[in-house]
């Protein structure tokens, strides 16, 4: 009897003031007048107020969501940890692989992003943001590289820790990659080599006086565009001009000649001709050369231009090697005497000059 009539007080008193107490099922609202508080008052003493949102409920102030700047502002932040003193990442050598984990740790464990905020990693070397991960290859060189990460978590708490990174350059020699008794000096990830005649190549592994710049015709590392020459008859251009091609170059006369380019200085060991055809080859012939195609010089024997001996056959070909090797990227090959026209096909033997 009692509760009923408490309920019919209640809903009187709901209709009166909806203001105040809302049902809009399934919201409650509490809504004080205009110009009025909403005080919400714990008993006198020791009385406490709970708010419980469940589940993956919330508790908003504003837009705020307050359980989420709780959780911002109790976040700690990352902590390194820290494998040696002073950060030292340890020592690598020249090329060596570098794979090295920057461990932080989350006291909340969630997610960390990781980025260098001063300094410089060694070239070469990445770090991965979202990992920690430094990975590369060390470079070629004696340093210490010093850098600053900054690890941050989701709620943008930090620390950061200096690290270090030491490189040794590696002796590139001491594998001994230099062949036929070369002197090897140690380079920036590389060695180079000083061969010894007749010997070329970065690791010293041609044999200079039979390795031939390509002119040849099943060869043909240098394309047509390198090879020129003066007084050409028409239909045997220096195009022809190389070793075992059907035409071959043929020329007008002792003011003739018949020019290779090799591209890049080269040391000049040795030239090989053939005739032009069973009628038509040279007989005796000089060879130029020069480094910048404007300025000759003949291949001499002590003070005098060398006579070099043409092959009078379509197929035998006559090699002659120099006395003495020369630098050169242009070489010219002059006829002295010849039969019926002064023709060729020739090819050049030499190492390109590594430096
Ligand atoms: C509401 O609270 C403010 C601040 O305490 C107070 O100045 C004001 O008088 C209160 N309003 C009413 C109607 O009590
Ligand atoms: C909270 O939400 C997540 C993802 O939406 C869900 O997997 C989880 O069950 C929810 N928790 C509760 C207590 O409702
Ligand atoms: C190469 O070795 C020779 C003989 O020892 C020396 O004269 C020359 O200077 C060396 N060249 C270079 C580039 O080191
Ligand atoms: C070089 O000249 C010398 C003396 O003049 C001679 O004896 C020698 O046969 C010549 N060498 C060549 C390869 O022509
Ligand atoms: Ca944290
Ligand atoms: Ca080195």
């Amino acid at each position: 009897m009692a509760t009923t009539c408490i309920l019919i007080l209640c809903s009187c008193f709901l209709t009166i003031y909806a203001s105040f107490f809302d049902i809009q099922y399934p919201n409650v609202y509490i809504t004080a007048e205009k110009g009025g508080n909403l005080t919400i008052q714990a008993g006198p003493q020791q009385g406490n107020i709970f708010m419980k949102p469940n589940g993956n409920g919330t508790v908003y102030i504003g837009h705020t969501d307050m359980l989420k700047l709780f959780e911002i502002v109790n976040s700690l932040p990352p902590t390194w940890k820290v494998n040696s003193a002073h950060g030292s990442l340890g020592v690598f050598a020249g090329g060596q692989s570098v794979n090295l984990l920057l461990e932080a740790i989350d006291p909340e464990g969630g997610k960390m992003r990781f980025e260098k905020v001063s300094g410089a990693f060694p070239p070469g070397v990445h770090l991965d943001k979202t990992t920690g991960r430094l990975s590369g290859n060390a470079p070629d060189v004696d340093a210490t590289y010093e850098f600053g990460i900054r690890v941050t978590d989701a709620h943008g708490k930090y620390a950061d820790q200096i690290f270090s990174i030491d490189t040794r350059e590696k002796n590139q020699c001491n594998s001994n990659p230099c062949q036929h008794n070369g002197k090897c000096e140690d380079a920036i990830d590389d060695y180079k080599c000083n061969c010894t005649n007749p010997y070329g190549g970065s690791s010293c592994q041609f044999d200079c006086r039979s390795k031939a710049v390509g002119v040849d015709n099943g060869v043909k590392t240098i394309p047509d565009a390198q090879l020129s020459s003066h007084y050409a008859s028409g239909d045997h251009p220096a195009s022809d001009g190389r070793l075992n091609n059907p035409r071959g170059w043929s020329g007008t006369n002792t003011g003739s000649w018949l020019q290779v380019d090799i591209g890049h200085p080269t040391s000049v060991f040795a030239v090989a001709t053939q005739g032009q055809s069973s009628s038509s080859y040279i007989k005796n012939f000089r060879v130029q050369y020069s480094v910048d195609g404007n300025s000759f010089t003949n291949v001499v024997n002590g003070t005098s231009a060398m006579e070099f001996t043409g092959s009078s056959s379509v197929n035998s070909v006559i090699k002659h090697a120099f006395l003495q090797p020369v630098t050169a990227r242009y070489i010219r090959f002059i006829p002295r005497t010849y039969q019926t026209k002064p023709g060729m096909r020739v090819e050049v033997y030499g190492c390109e000059i590594v430096n």
